[in-house]
């Protein structure tokens, strides 16, 4: 079996041909070696709104490129982001990925809860009344009516607006471990692997006695693409894709 690898918070935007050409370069990479299973841990794209019969041209070569990897076997999951949470059948249909809100990824005797991260972040009510919101589907149904050039531009202004909703700048200082308020979802699990965060986090805490991890993939940046890889003897390690 290949290696399980994750990447996390790439936001793609449409015009930004530097990232797309690296993650199609990564892509190629592994395409060189033994299929594994690839964890892409949300906000893959900075905007994607799911259309059944419309899809951003600029996209294609990156969904081209997934397609490539689940066709020579490579497992793909994409675990849902606060700016991709609408994808769904469609982007399941092209490319061969299948696409969760939530995974348990069980690894070497251990239990991990893969999430984005973003419905951990604390108790901040305003952010979880907003994603109540957005992700109802009468919600949905409104944007879909809409032509796709104005939900473009809608969302964009939402997701920067949003930006301070989320108070990113802050939770960037902090660990996973406390940012999260809701430890008993980790109940039965080893630990919670997420994005979100942006920078790399690996702790071991004690919650009731037991040990649990916390792990923050790091955010695929165009000037540092970085991977994680959790390895057979369960540590967790990051690539450079640059530094090869
Ligand atoms: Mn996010």
């Amino acid at each position: 079996m290949g290696r399980v690898l994750f990447i996390a918070d790439a936001h793609l935007t449409p015009g930004d041909e530097r990232t797309f050409k690296i993650f199609n370069r990564f892509v190629t990479e592994l395409l060189n070696e033994d299929a594994g299973q690839l964890f892409i841990m949300g906000d893959f794209f900075d905007f994607w709104f799911e259309y059944k019969n419309f899809i951003m041209s600029s996209y294609f070569s990156v969904l081209e490129s997934l397609r490539r990897l689940t066709n020579t076997g490579w497992k793909v999951n994409f675990i849902v982001g606060n700016h991709d949470f609408t994808v769904g059948d469609t982007l399941q249909k092209i490319t061969g990925m299948k696409i969760y809100t939530q995974y348990d990824l069980r690894h070497n005797n251990k239990l991990y809860r893969l999430e984005h991260g973003d419905l951990q972040m604390g108790n901040d009510f305003t952010y979880h009344l907003w994603c109540f919101v957005m992700r109802r589907k009468i919600t949905m149904c409104f944007w879909s009516l809409l032509p796709p050039l104005v939900v473009d531009w809608m969302i964009a202004l939402i997701i920067k607006l949003s930006r301070g909703v989320t108070k990113r700048g802050k939770l960037r200082e902090r660990t996973l471990y406390d940012v999260m308020k809701n430890y008993e979802c980790l109940n039965g699990y080893d630990g919670i692997i997420c994005g979100h965060l942006h920078d790399y986090q690996d702790f071991i805490k004690k919650i009731d006695g037991c040990d649990k991890r916390f792990s923050v993939i790091p955010a695929w940046y165009v000037d540092a693409p970085e991977y994680a890889e959790l390895l057979d003897n369960d540590s967790l390690i990051v690539h450079n894709l640059m530094e090869k």
